[in-house]
């Protein structure tokens, strides 16, 4: 089992996003979790500070999964969901319906984020379609934006290590400026005061490509991986009404902000904003069994249900709704539910803010974005070697039992949700202790 690998083994599996070759003279493996932890294979204790990648937001080992999951698989293992269909798959979605905001009440099942996030862009196209809007071809995402990485993702994402190497993408994709401003916003508490006129940036793309040629604007309610970018409170109200005013459909890119992380259900609810579609992934099975949901609103699902007679959305996967991953949602919901696990980082955000704001005098910080259970540290770059600071952060931490997120020179923190407050501090006095040492 893993917990034998050795140096040796590393050959075969080529890791993504990882700088493979150091990897191997320098391996960070992980081999066992529970509950706030993971274990090395030499038996050393982590504590995880951003829930494995973002995901494991009811901790890790839980039973309940496990057992829903084994029991699942032996009474039925597969179950195709084109022309067919099975109980565990109504379920789920009738459950995950009930938290979402306004009329978003129908669920689609992929099995990861970026293949949400490319089945919400293909919805969107085909709403505006089948509603005789053909026109409506044109995508917009946002500088910095994180979308997964299929073609789609990649087209309306915003990092640009992630679209240089892979030719000209989808063609037709617009993008926002982004809303991340030191000189305003640096060492702001929850969201920033300043920001909420680059929204009317959706007016300049519209002003340039006609309204009636967008399809969708698609944003992370907060861009977690480009390094927890905030918007005003306002800037996504904003970004609804630009919307609704030219018909253009909003999509929230849920994965990360979805079930939990903001204190709310879903990140519209904390903004008080309803997308039309919401993409989620991760914490809709706490990352047990990969699966990913998107939610529509009333009036698209009924869009497509009003077409010709047959098949409606030429759209699906081989595991949509996979008898396995089903059980692993109903049982992560049942204990989101059951231990109040969706307000929580509500109840423990202003906690959270003072712990992280401990950070502020250590050495290089140059920034804290916080907001419900999520942080990023924004460290001065080194010159010339930009996330080479960040980066030492990273390891020095594993070694010193804290696993936490790096991106660019921005430390983030997302820790399951079931976090206690001694953890928190723990969490943040090691971070401090492993900044001290940094040059
Ligand atoms: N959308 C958003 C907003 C995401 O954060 C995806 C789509 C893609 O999901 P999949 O399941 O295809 O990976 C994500 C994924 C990081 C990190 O460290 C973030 C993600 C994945 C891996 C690393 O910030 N987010």
């Amino acid at each position: 089992m893993s917990s034998a690998l050795t140096r040796d083994s590393l050959e075969a599996f080529w890791m993504p996003f990882t700088a493979n070759r150091k990897f191997k003279d320098q391996p960070r493996l992980l081999a066992r979790a529970e509950g706030m932890h993971y274990w090395t294979p030499d038996g050393r204790k982590v504590l995880d500070g951003c829930a494995g990648l973002w995901c494991v937001n009811a901790g890790h080992g839980r039973k309940e999964i496990t057992a829903a999951v084994a029991e699942q698989m032996a009474t039925m293992d597969y179950a195709p969901t084109f022309q067919m269909g099975h109980p565990f798959g109504f379920e789920l979605a009738n459950r995950l319906v009930k938290l979402a905001p306004g009329d978003l009440d129908h669920v689609f099942f992929t099995n990861s984020g970026s293949e949400s996030v490319d089945t919400a862009l293909k919805i969107a196209l085909a709403y505006h379609r089948v509603k005789g809007e053909a026109s409506r071809q044109r995508l917009i995402g946002r500088e910095k934006g994180y979308h997964g990485v299929g073609f789609g993702g990649i087209s309306v994402g915003g990092l640009s290590n992630n679209r240089k190497y892979f030719g000209s993408m989808l063609p037709g994709v617009d993008h926002l400026r982004h809303t991340l401003d030191l000189e305003h916003n640096a060492f702001t508490r929850g969201l920033p005061e300043w920001g909420t006129h680059l929204a009317d940036d959706l007016e300049r793309l519209v002003g340039l490509h006609d309204g009636s040629t967008i399809a969708a604007v698609i944003v992370e309610p907060i861009a977690c991986s480009a390094g927890v970018i905030l918007p005003t409170r306002d800037y996504l109200q904003k970004l609804r009404a630009i919307c609704d005013k030219h018909g253009i459909l909003l999509i929230f890119d849920e994965v990360i902000t979805g079930f939990g992380r903001l204190g709310t259900p879903f990140g519209a609810q904390y903004f008080d904003v309803i997308p039309d579609i919401i993409t989620t992934a991760k914490g809709l099975t706490n990352g047990a069994i990969p699966m990913g949901a998107v939610f529509v609103r009333k009036h698209i699902y009924d869009a497509f249900m009003k077409g010709p007679d047959g098949i409606e959305f030429f759209h699906g996967y081989t595991y949509s709704a996979h008898p396995a991953a089903c059980a692993a949602g109903i049982a992560t919901q049942e204990i989101y539910e059951r231990e109040g696990l969706l307000t929580r980082a509500a109840e423990l955000a202003p906690k959270w803010e003072d712990a992280v704001y401990s950070l502020r005098s250590s050495p290089n910080v140059i920034d804290i974005r916080n907001l419900g259970l999520v942080a990023g540290i924004e460290l001065q770059s080194r010159a010339g070697a930009v996330g080479a600071r960040a980066f030492e952060a990273m390891v020095k931490g594993f070694e010193q039992g804290i696993l936490v997120r790096v991106t660019g020179d921005t430390i983030a923190l997302s820790p399951p949700l079931v976090i206690s407050p001694a953890q928190i501090d723990e969490l943040v006095t090691r971070l401090a202790e492993v900044l001290k040492t940094i040059k």
